[in-house]
């Protein structure tokens, strides 16, 4: 299998998941320290504090993506490093980091993708509400006003939010992430607040004059179980009601909002039920429908449901009464995450179809496994094979007309994986983090080879 010939090829990380260094340069606080830093939100109470030690070890870092072949590093701002109440002047020092990052890299010939929000919210504005309040979205836009004064000149991929399905779900509906709240209520409003925040910062990233502008969602294919292993099955009535209830909830409530302009009507049911549609106000849809050019996708595993009458909704998932989260009949990735591969061109090509008129990127795509070391080598036949099967499937959505720009496979180095700590590894580099030694796994040497050949 070749693949196209500008195809993009790169890896992604996220600040608080490999930096570090959380007091240094006047870097102010954010829900993730204060939810890391509060015993039970994360496993063996593990934090961030720490992680990859990437602020002081960039360099190094960026060796070892050249070393790889990368053409592009998608990576993460921290926003407290720069707003450090999130509003207000910038911290000099704060930016002064990823702008020596930004250098390296571009010395390196690697392409910086920027993205502004991957979800550390400094702690002053959580305190005055954080996305459930109106005032984060502004606050949001003069952020990513600051960065891209500094770093404009030098980056032209940029990309607004992270995943604003597990920031607001997973962030304020069943709280396994920071802020740690539990409200169905606040987590449509924050989702909302995130899109209107995603809309102002890309009007003004793009009258700055930025060069590319990528929304990126967490997005799964919605399937019934006998759907996991054949395509071609044809679920029940109830079961597929049930699956495009999901699919909106997930996918579509914020696709359509930023690509057509219009919310799905399941996500306003659900907002009606859950605290009102009050937080929606006139003008806010031409807000969040500021044009875009790519959209990112981060695909892990596929979202397996059907009807399960009477069922209450998942706290994550409010508006999904009557609906049953189901196992696939899958392998499954150390985080339980069942293995479809044949999933990432099934969303690709939905995608591509449900919004002709905007480039696509996978921005995340990778696995947790047990990995040992062994004699200095980590044999991690398990993540190839993972990552040969979706690189599969990106060729074939490709050949069936997918307007598909890169793959960035996730992530470059294991670190801090939110609620799972360190216990979870999704690095294509080894990290022993008592020493901070990286090592480059089976898989990154493979990944290398697909690079530099342009094939499978
Ligand atoms: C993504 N879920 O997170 C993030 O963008 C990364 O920072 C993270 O390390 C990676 O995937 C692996 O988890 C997700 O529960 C976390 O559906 C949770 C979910 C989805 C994505």
């Amino acid at each position: 299998m070749i693949f196209p010939e500008k195809f993009v090829w790169g890896a992604a990380t996220a600040a608080y998941q490999i930096e570090g260094a959380v007091k240094e340069d006047g870097r102010g606080q954010s829900i993730w320290d204060t939810f890391s830093h509060s015993p039970g939100n994360v496993a063996d109470g593990d934090t961030g504090d720490v992680a990859c030690d990437h602020y002081h070890r960039y360099r190094d870092d960026v060796a070892l993506m050249r070393e790889l072949g990368l053409a592009a590093y998608r990576f993460s701002v921290a926003w407290p490093r720069v707003q450090p109440d999130g509003r207000g002047p910038a911290n000099p020092r704060g930016l002064a980091f990823y702008d020596r990052l930004v250098d390296e890299l571009l010395e390196a010939g690697i392409a910086p993708y920027l993205t502004l929000y991957h979800w550390d919210l400094p702690q002053a504005l959580e305190d005055r509400g954080g996305w459930t309040d109106r005032d984060t979205a502004f606050r949001f836009a003069d952020y990513a006003a600051v960065v891209h004064d500094r770093l404009g000149d030098r980056v032209h991929d940029w990309a607004t939010l992270n995943e604003p399905w597990v920031a607001a779900f997973l962030g304020y509906g069943n709280g396994v992430h920071a802020p740690g709240r539990r409200s169905p209520a606040d987590a449509l409003r924050a989702a909302h607040h995130l899109l209107v925040g995603h809309g102002l910062a890309a009007a003004r990233l793009r009258e700055a004059g930025a060069g590319s502008i990528m929304l990126v969602v967490n997005s799964s294919p919605v399937l019934t179980p006998a759907q996991v292993n054949d395509p071609a099955a044809v679920p029940a009535e109830a079961d597929a009601a049930a699956v495009d209830r999901v699919h909106a909830l997930l996918t579509r409530q914020f696709l359509d909002p930023a690509v057509h302009g219009r919310y799905p009507e399941e996500v306003l049911a659900a907002a009606g039920r859950n605290g009102g549609t009050g937080h929606l106000l006139d003008g806010d849809l031409e807000v969040i429908n500021a044009p875009i050019d790519l959209i990112g996708i981060n695909y892990y595993n596929p979202c397996v449901v059907e009807a399960g009458p009477g069922l209450p909704a998942d706290a994550a998932w409010p508006g999904s009464e009557d609906i049953r989260f189901a196992p696939a009949d899958a392998p499954v990735t150390a985080m339980g995450w069942p293995i479809v591969p044949d999933g990432l061109s099934r969303l690709l090509v939905r995608l591509s179809q449900d919004y002709p008129d905007v480039g696509l990127m996978v921005t995340e795509n990778g696995a947790a496994f047990d990995d040992v070391v062994e004699d200095g080598r980590v044999h991690d036949a398990d993540r190839v094979a993972y990552l040969r099967g979706h690189l599969r499937e990106v060729g074939r959505a490709i050949e069936a007309g997918a307007d598909l720009r890169g793959y960035l496979v996730w992530s470059l180095l294991d670190n801090f994986e939110w609620a799972e700590g360190y216990r979870r590894r999704f690095g294509i580099v080894h990290v022993d983090y008592a020493t901070q030694v990286r090592v480059l796994k089976d898989s990154a040497l493979w990944y290398r080879d697909v690079i530099a050949t342009n094939r499978l």
